[in-house]
């Protein structure tokens, strides 16, 4: 084979593997967001990975530069044995580092106070308060103002903000939406806090993005944006059909049984302050 045909095989693959690598991610990812937050933060690894290929790309033309400048049958260049020191050369390869540098630690102090998990999203739209809790190995999700609860299943009208409280009754785990963005621990006895929006309806999946034992691997949840408070409305009479019931602490302590490959359950009614009560149980302070 000649080169040029070698080299044209190597482009052919080059763009089918690219082509791949594009548009794959583009099923429900970190780099398909649906969210203001999630968008925000897409064009954050964005501008980081520009940033960052502005040097990469110079390193790679360099090398092979080198490789034919410097390759031992060229009689056409120089020959400087004594060469020691170029401050030019010293400048170039200094000065673009601590550039590249100083620009992104500039965008992630913005960015980690402008997008800060706490902060609470600015909109005309009353904020919906979410309480979760991490099980072996399913999610609990308290609405505490419309006392309900579900296993699994996640619903909230768009253009929402949520207003997210978390905690773990068990190890730490890992919340993640990722087209909403904004991952975040849940540990036992700490309370995490995370402010989401979904500018989209749709159904995106929901993770587990920390690794806690055998039964995670299907630790799964639905997130469902329904497109008017209307939907809401009527999932949540839904839900409140439900016989099932979370209305003491044995009733938690049932459901938060280990548990692997659970279905999406409905609970019609929940303890007061249940999120609190099992915040505070796993630390032992009873008062
Ligand atoms: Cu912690």
């Amino acid at each position: 084979m000649h080169f040029t045909q070698r080299l044209t095989h190597f482009l052919n693959f080059f763009l089918i593997i690219s082509f791949i690598f594009l548009f794959s991610g583009c099923n429900g990812g970190v780099l398909c967001p649906k969210g203001s937050i999630a968008l925000e933060q897409r064009s954050l690894i964005f501008i980081s990975f520009l940033l960052m290929i502005c040097i990469i790309i110079p390193v790679f033309f360099m090398t092979i530069l080198f490789l034919v400048k410097y390759r031992e049958n060229n009689t056409s260049s120089d020959y400087r044995p004594n060469w020691s020191h170029s401050s030019f050369i010293e400048l170039l390869s200094w000065s673009f580092p601590v550039l590249i540098i100083f620009f992104l630690s500039v965008l992630s102090w913005n960015s980690s106070h402008t997008l800060d998990p706490n902060k609470h999203i600015i909109s005309d739209v009353k904020p919906l308060k979410v309480n979760v809790i991490s099980l072996d190995w399913k999610w609990l999700f308290i609405y505490p103002d419309k006392n309900i609860a579900t296993i699994n299943e996640l619903v909230f009208p768009v253009n929402t903000p949520i207003i997210f409280e978390l905690t773990s009754n068990s190890v730490m785990n890992s919340f993640f939406i990722p087209s909403l963005g904004s991952q975040i621990y849940t540990m036992a006895g700490m309370k995490t806090q995370l402010n989401l929006i979904s500018n989209q309806p749709g159904i995106y999946k929901g993770i587990s993005s920390n690794y806690s034992g055998q039964g995670f691997s299907n630790m799964k949840f639905k997130t469902i944006v329904v497109s008017n408070y209307l939907l809401f409305q009527k999932w949540i009479e839904r839900v409140k059909k439900s016989s099932f019931k979370l209305s003491s602490i044995s009733d938690f302590k049932k459901v938060a049984n280990v548990s692997e490959n659970n279905a999406v359950k409905y609970y019609s009614g929940v303890k007061k302050h249940l999120f609190d009560i099992v915040v505070k149980e796993v630390t032992g302070i009873k008062k």
